[in-house]
């Protein structure tokens, strides 16, 4: 049945890959191997584009990759940690959702996830959907990520010395939001703009009074680099019109300072199909034009530092007003329902994608800047100065339907998700990306399809000053008969592109399914730009401060202290036992417990497991930490580890005999 062309070709591409990746194994050393791949490939049906797919992207036993993707999480409030070109799930990070394995929440992280409770309702998920990896200059540095929850306004840090949630912000005035997180190229600031727009504060208002109480916002989170946390007493919102804001993004080098960000139901439409009115699918897709939101960063700093606010909920707001007359906010027509802004690496483009319009629309920082200059707009009707769309837009470039997303590389192309054509675009740069790209500017060179709908995609580096070009995620939204049915509810599906060579060529490399949650943006930064600890600096280390806990257990200082009521337990772990091993106390008790990881091995992690009590912690080594409860239930309870640390792990484990008050 294969020809012996055929299998040729297999041979010689494998052959090549070979060499390429510097091996030195050349022909001999394939040569071995290839009756058996030649077997292999026609037994499982391979045509030569799977074995280079195949060759590209596995990876032989520990060897690491060449790229760390950091992907939202979606509806399970994670964020997922995923190597290229292999696709493999290294982690996943808990952030606004508990997580037994990392012990988030069953007494690790637990104050850091009540921050994030709104009004005191305990929340435990969030909708994860745009991290954002700090910069510097423009460039990822490798040092945090964050990332925002959609459902309920808040934004998180990550700490990428050790992959742990440091930090959980409530937004004070939107009760979702949508644009963020972005950053501004140093990380002075992390974006979170809103999306459904409600009056600010949580307050009350009809639906009818909409135009004048409902609100949409923009928030400036300061991020106060060296505590490694989000300043909320230097951050600042901008009140907005009750368009529904969609996504956000930071200019730079030609356009650092400003931000931009799109919207869409310019119509100010209030749905209610209920009741006869068209619904919001509808009614916010009427105009022609929406609004991309130009935002003037150093006025709007300069407001907020004179003053120029008002509080609600003790949280600055520049209002819409003061950002008309302080010259910070100036509008500029968008086809049609917009979703992606995305910024091009030299800052002097913005390329925005309507929905429902088969164009990306690319707007030149120049020209906006000369229109800002011109006072060349009308106001809306709020008196946003509406800047005009001739005078503002660089090109436009037919794609495809349903464009969402762009990215960039470096030969001069970007590439735009098309949802509705299930495809990646690439398409050429003009302006003085030309020289990077053998094609005519302003054009679609080809598309690649992706199974299936996809939402965002993302490039290796591709929203930096300095994207490099190698590999671009397809975050697909759908995968329909790509994988075994698992029940009714499909997994979405990751689909790994090359898009190295220039022209007409991209390959579709790998599908990876995730089946926890749905994805929507992801960035993928250089491996060796991370530099993560693989075990805590110090012994007694709080990954909560980064730094030793003097009042963390130490070796040789184990002991149960009590003063009155309460309680302060002592505790050391290292293979393979707990000390002490027998805890006991009265019924009624407060009690602290302060547990350290007393291991200096990299991976030595141990569990602690208490039953009856919720608490399960992951500690790593070094880790310390401290969790409280009441010991309002008398028993004697069987606390283990529950990580399998060691050929006696079954036997690290002890009792806590917790005596009833009666005895
Ligand atoms: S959104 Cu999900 S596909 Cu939150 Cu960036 Cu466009
Ligand atoms: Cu320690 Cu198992």
């Amino acid at each position: 049945m294969m020809s012996r062309m055929w299998w040729s070709l297999v041979t010689a591409a494998a052959v090549v890959l070979v060499g390429c990746g510097g091996n030195g194994g050349g022909p001999s050393g394939g040569a071995a191997g290839n009756g058996d791949a030649q077997a292999i490939a026609a037994a499982r049906g391979l045509t030569p584009d799977d074995v280079t797919a195949a060759l590209k992207t596995y990876m032989p036993t520990g060897r690491h990759d060449d790229y760390i993707m950091f992907s939202s999480g979606g509806h399970s409030g994670q964020v997922f940690v995923i190597g290229l070109p292999s696709m493999r799930l290294i982690r996943s990070i808990a952030v606004f959702t508990p997580e037994p394995w990392q012990g988030w929440g069953y007494g690790v992280g637990d104050e850091i996830l009540e921050a994030g409770y709104v009004n005191g309702n305990e929340l435990s998920w969030g909708d994860t959907h745009h991290p954002a990896l700090s910069e510097t200059n423009g460039d990822y540095d490798g040092e945090y990520c964050f990332i925002n929850d959609k459902a309920n306004a808040r934004v998180a840090v990550i700490d990428l010395k050790d992959f742990e949630t440091k930090q959980i912000v409530k937004n004070p005035i939107a009760n979702n939001d949508h644009g963020g997180t972005m950053v501004t190229p140093n990380t002075e600031y992390i974006i979170e703009g809103g999306q459904y727009a409600t009056p600010l504060g949580n307050e009350y208002a009809p639906i009818d009074e909409y135009n004048e109480s409902y609100r949409g916002m923009v928030t400036l989170w300061k991020f106060d680099r060296s505590a490694g946390r989000i300043d909320e007493s230097q951050s600042f919102a901008l009140e907005l019109p009750p368009y529904w804001q969609d996504i956000f993004d930071a200019g730079k080098l030609a356009s650092e300072g400003w931000i931009f960000g799109n919207s869409f139901n310019t119509e100010l439409a209030t749905g209610g199909i209920e009741s006869g009115n068209a619904p919001f699918e509808a009614g916010a897709s009427q105009r022609d034009a929406d609004y991309l939101h130009i935002i003037d960063l150093p006025k709007a700093e300069a407001a907020f530092r004179a003053g120029k606010t008002s509080k609600i909920n003790g949280f600055a707001v520049i209002s819409l007003d003061t950002c008309v007359k302080e010259g910070i906010l100036f509008f500029a027509p968008e086809p049609k329902s917009p979703h992606g802004v995305d910024v091009a690496p030299k800052g002097d483009f913005i390329v925005v994608s309507g929905k429902l319009d088969p164009h990306v629309t690319i707007y030149s920082i120049d020209r906006i800047k000369q229109a800002i200059a011109d006072k060349n707009w009308e106001p809306d009707q709020y008196g946003v100065p509406v800047l005009d769309q001739d005078a503002v837009v660089e090109a436009q470039v037919e794609l495809g339907l349903g464009p969402l997303h762009t990215q960039f590389d470096d030969k001069g192309y970007a590439y735009t998700s098309l949802f509705l054509d299930t495809a990646v675009a690439r398409w050429t740069l003009g302006g003085d990306y030309e020289s990077l790209n053998p094609d005519v500017a302003w054009s679609l060179v080809t598309k690649i399809p992706v199974h299936y709908n996809v939402g965002h995609i993302a490039a290796s580096e591709g929203d930096t000053v300095s994207p490099d070009g190698n590999y671009l995620v397809s975050l697909n939204k759908w995968s329909v008969d790509r994988f075994f049915p698992p029940g009714p509810l499909l997994p979405q599906n990751f689909q790994l592109i090359d898009i190295a060579e220039s022209g007409d060529k991209m390959q579709l490399l790998y599908d990876m399914p995730i089946g926890i949650g749905e994805p929507h943006y992801a960035q993928i930064v250089k491996a060796d730009k991370l530099s993560p600890w693989t075990v805590y600096p110090e012994i007694g280390w709080d990954p909560l401060t980064q730094k030793v806990d003097s009042n963390a257990a130490k070796a040789g200082g184990e002991r149960v202290v009590r003063q009155g009521r309460n309680v302060d337990i002592y505790m050391t772990a290292i293979r393979s036992h707990f000390t002490p091993e027998h805890v006991a106390i009265n019924q009624g008790d407060h009690v602290r417990w302060h547990i350290t990881n007393v291991e200096r091995a990299e991976d030595a992690t141990h569990g602690f497991a208490l039953p009856a009590h919720n608490v399960n912690l992951s500690l790593e080594p070094g880790e310390a930490v401290t969790f409280e409860f009441d010991a309002d239930q008398a028993g004697v309870f069987s606390y283990y580890c529950s990580e399998f640390c060691s050929a006696l792990h079954l036997e690290m484990a002890g009792y806590l005999m917790v005596k009833p008050t009666a005895l």
